[in-house]
């Protein structure tokens, strides 16, 4: 069996109004603001936040171009969840893997994520409906 979904990362949610999102999680869940941040590449302003005991975060995703992933998502079906992540080593690897099993690897390279990660998506038609987000968090040798 295959072992490099080494951990939930985060869950990635869509919305409308990031700051009416944000207060929200933080008064209403009391969930922390990690970072916040504009990925220029994703077209999103994105704000992750991390519940009072740590573990998988929440990805706060609002676009930042009617023609970005999350503008078209909000149109076709409004705010909520939209994707979650899984951490893994080397992403380059496992996209490989899963797209060698014939399933819809959406770039052909990495691109850029949250906090100088690594990030590559599975097409949620080939994972039974949810959109399947690889990450490869940077690490000391990889500064960036
Ligand atoms: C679309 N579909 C979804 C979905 N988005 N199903 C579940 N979850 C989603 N988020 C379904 C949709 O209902 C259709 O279902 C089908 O997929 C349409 O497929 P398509 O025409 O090929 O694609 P689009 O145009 O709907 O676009 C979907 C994809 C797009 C996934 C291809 O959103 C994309 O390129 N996403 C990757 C980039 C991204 O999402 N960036 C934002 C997060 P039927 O009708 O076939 O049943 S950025 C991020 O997470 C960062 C920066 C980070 O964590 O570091
Ligand atoms: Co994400």
């Amino acid at each position: 069996m295959p072992n490099d979904l080494l951990e939930l990362d985060h869950v990635g949610i869509a919305v409308a109004d990031l700051t009416a999102a944000v207060a929200f999680h933080t008064e209403v869940l009391g969930l922390r603001v990690e970072l916040t941040e504009t990925n220029d590449e994703q077209h999103v302003t994105e704000v992750m936040l991390t519940p009072a005991e740590g573990g998988t975060r929440i990805q706060l995703l609002e676009p930042t171009d009617p023609a970005s992933a999350i503008a078209q998502f909000l149109q076709r079906s409004g705010p909520g969840l939209h994707h979650i992540a899984y951490r893994v080593a080397d992403v380059v690897a496992t996209a490989a893997r899963l797209q060698a099993e014939g399933r819809r690897v959406l770039y052909p390279h990495p691109r850029h994520g949250t906090a100088g990660s690594l990030i590559n998506f599975v097409h949620p038609r080939d994972t039974g409906g949810v959109l399947l987000e690889l990450v490869q968090p940077r690490s000391l040798d990889r500064p960036g």
